[in-house]
């Protein structure tokens, strides 16, 4: 009874290769699946900041399979990086701590799996992109992410949830959610579900493209929200890419698609004030442009043509995710408020119909990188 943190998380931080103890542990309520914490540890010399993780096992149901590919994705970029000159290596990638048995991960008495990362100094996350310049970052870190994935060596890595983004199979789980209804809310999302239903037709468009073999299978994020790029407190530049536990085989689509989600209105995932909410142009140039400064030379032309339609079936599609979430009882999102992924729902279906105004626009944006600027 009444353990502090610091208790409660020294005897799991002592598993690790951190020569001295736990001094100080803070919830971070950045991200809604795992549990993470930021904690400062005296190393022998001074303190040292680490990340302790623990991996949400409902959700990643194969904590092994994604620690595997962590592993192998962070040595990679590692010594792609390296190969590059690239001096601040520390900094522009994760590097896992080992156990003292020297595995990546401690699995605790309860089953569940931890993970350890170092710190990085000097960085800061937003939940909003407040310049053009913050979308044009996030377009390039995640662009040089893909492109520096496309020779990893070795076995296809695991799906670390499979289907992640199968838009068909998330609208089949909405409809059996809506048919439920186990606790009656779906009176309180009508207009949602409605929307929900007429945008049925978009969600086999890149599932069917992909299986006619005309768009390739790349390694990809999968979970490209703007929070997920540490950003350099000093220059505002993108410095590195976290939350790598998606990154398995998939489409860039879906990651130029979560970057539109996430880069292109000023606003809040769960903004409640929906009139703020807007697919902002000179966001979406300046991203398109980052992002095509590092993918552009290796994405294919069927890729490219349907990057703006992208940004239109992520949007749907996570909104979809939110209302399913939201009609089954919030079991899968963490939310600090009721009616949060309601909320969360709301916010990203009216983005997917501003950007619907402007696709055409959009879709000229994209035709007319000319890769010189
Ligand atoms: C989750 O873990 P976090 O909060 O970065 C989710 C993403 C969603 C996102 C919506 C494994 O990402 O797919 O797009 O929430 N991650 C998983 O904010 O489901
Ligand atoms: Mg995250």
């Amino acid at each position: 009874m009444g353990q502090t943190l610091e208790e409660r998380l020294g005897p799991i931080v002592e598993r690790f290769a951190i020569p001295g103890p736990l001094v100080q542990a803070e919830v971070c309520k950045i991200g809604h699946i795992n549990e993470t914490y930021w904690v400062i540890c005296y190393d022998g010399r001074g303190l040292s900041r680490y990340v302790l993780q623990k991996i949400n096992r409902h959700v990643f149901q194969n904590p092994p399979a994604v620690m595997d590919n962590l592993e192998r994705v962070c040595r990679h970029l590692r010594n792609k990086l390296k190969q590059q000159g690239e001096s601040q290596l520390d900094r522009r990638c994760l590097t896992l701590v080992p156990t003292r048995t020297g595995q990546f991960y401690h699995v605790d008495d309860q089953g569940e799996h931890w993970r350890v990362f170092v710190g990085i100094d000097g960085v800061r996350t937003y939940e909003a992109v407040e310049s053009p310049y913050h979308a044009r970052e996030v377009g390039r870190a995640f662009g040089e992410f893909q492109q520096l994935l496309v020779d990893l060596p070795g076995e296809r890595l695991h799906e670390t949830i499979p289907d992640f983004h199968h838009t068909r199979k998330r609208f089949e789980a909405f409809v059996q959610a809506v048919e439920q209804d186990p606790l009656n809310r779906a009176r309180n999302a009508r207009a949602e579900i409605e929307f929900a239903f007429r945008h049925q037709p978009i969600t086999g468009i890149i599932l069917d493209a992909l299986s006619r073999g005309e768009i390739p299978e790349r390694i990809t994020h999968n979970d490209t929200k703007f929070n997920n790029v540490l950003m350099d407190l000093a220059t505002d530049r993108a410095v590195a890419v976290v939350d790598l536990d998606t990154v398995m085989p998939g489409c860039v689509l879906y990651d130029f698609g979560d970057m539109v989600r996430t880069a292109t209105s000023p606003t809040l995932e769960d903004e409640q004030d929906l009139s703020q909410v807007r697919m902002e142009l000179p966001l979406f140039r300046q991203l398109v442009e980052g992002y095509l400064s590092a993918a552009g030379s290796f994405l294919t032309s069927a890729e490219r043509n349907l990057l703006a339609f992208a940004g239109k079936l992520i949007t749907f599609e996570t909104g979809l995710r939110f209302l399913t979430d939201y009609l089954l009882g919030d079991n899968y999102f963490r939310i600090h408020r009721p009616r949060h992924n309601l909320d969360r729902c709301r916010t990203q279906f009216k983005l997917v119909e501003s950007i619907e105004q402007q696709e055409e626009v959009m879709q000229q944006v994209v035709a007319s990188w000319n890769g010189h600027k």
